[in-house]
């Protein structure tokens, strides 16, 4: 039996003790305020959101550097046989392909690159599946079999207050949102093919929220088993509001709460919220 090492970007927002429960390494990505680079996890989400509302220039990101990739690969290599490394989106950020160029370079360790193709804690339950599945003893194609499956019936959708921190950072696509248009609409957003794009295009939060509610219901309402996630972007009252109703809604299911970070957050901006759910497969 391989021994496998577990690491994914800071961008799932796993907390630590659960990253410790579970040896799950994690690389941070990086947040930007004028010539000052954060490491995300140097930032808590709550002083990140109040800098964002003072900045005098709003603050950009970037992906971990190939050095530290191979450092921590290398690192891990001195005692795992085996990486998988799960990140955010490629579509999204270059983090997945400098992971692969990182693990091409590494000679110590085999590494496997998972791209999640999304992010924040529908990434994060990959990663914990994962982690899971590399105590049960099983074997590394195996387990990338098992996320690839998992994927594929895993949903993401959120809503940003103000459009314009995703179109600002070039991460909006569908060729239909003009600039002019970006405030008028809460369109219900989710990864298409790696990219975000909309599902919906609604007027209201509220309309947004009943959309995502709807798309939910369809997925929960036999009994599936279900890790159902609650994401905000400092917003805990709406994130607490929403988790209340799903949990006595849907009794197979699991609800979680988290948030979406310094990294995510420089996209989507203050007040987002979204809702993802995987099959709960590995407890
Ligand atoms: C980088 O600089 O490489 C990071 C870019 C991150 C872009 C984030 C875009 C928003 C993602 C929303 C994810 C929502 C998942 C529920």
């Amino acid at each position: 039996m391989s021994d496998i090492a577990i690491v994914t970007d800071s961008t799932a927002y796993i907390p630590q003790d659960l990253r410790e429960q579970y040896d799950i390494t994690m690389v941070p990505l990086n947040v930007i305020f004028g010539e000052t680079v954060f490491k995300e996890e140097d930032l808590t989400t709550e002083t990140f959101y109040e800098k964002m509302r003072e900045a005098d220039e709003l603050p950009t990101t970037s992906q971990p550097s190939i050095g530290l990739f191979e450092e921590t690969f290398h690192q891990l290599g001195q005692e795992h046989d085996e990486i998988i490394v799960i990140t955010l989106s490629s579509g999204i950020s270059g983090t997945y392909q400098t992971a692969v160029a990182a693990g091409n370079m590494t000679d110590n360790v085999n590494v496997h690159v998972f791209d999640s193709e999304v992010s924040c804690m529908v990434q994060g339950f990959f990663v914990l599946a994962a982690a899971k599945m590399v105590r049960k003893g099983l074997e590394s194609q195996a387990i990338l079999a098992q996320l690839e499956s998992m994927k594929k019936k895993s949903r993401a959708y959120f809503m940003a207050d103000d459009l314009s921190h995703l179109h600002r950072g070039g991460r909006l696509n569908g060729a239909q949102l003009v600039v002019g248009s970006l405030l008028q609409i809460k369109p219900v957003l989710h990864f298409d093919n790696k990219v975000i794009v909309p599902y919906e295009k609604v007027r209201t939060a509220k309309k947004a929220l009943a959309k995502i509610f709807s798309l939910l219901d369809n997925d929960a309402k036999d009994g599936a088993a279900l890790d159902i996630v609650v994401i905000h972007a400092n917003r805990p009252e709406k994130a607490e509001e929403i988790a209340a109703e799903l949990k006595g809604k849907y009794p197979a299911t699991n609800v979680h709460f988290s948030y979406f970070g310094p990294v995510i957050g420089t996209h989507l901006g203050e007040g987002s919220i979204g809702i993802g759910w995987v099959e709960t497969k590995y407890k």
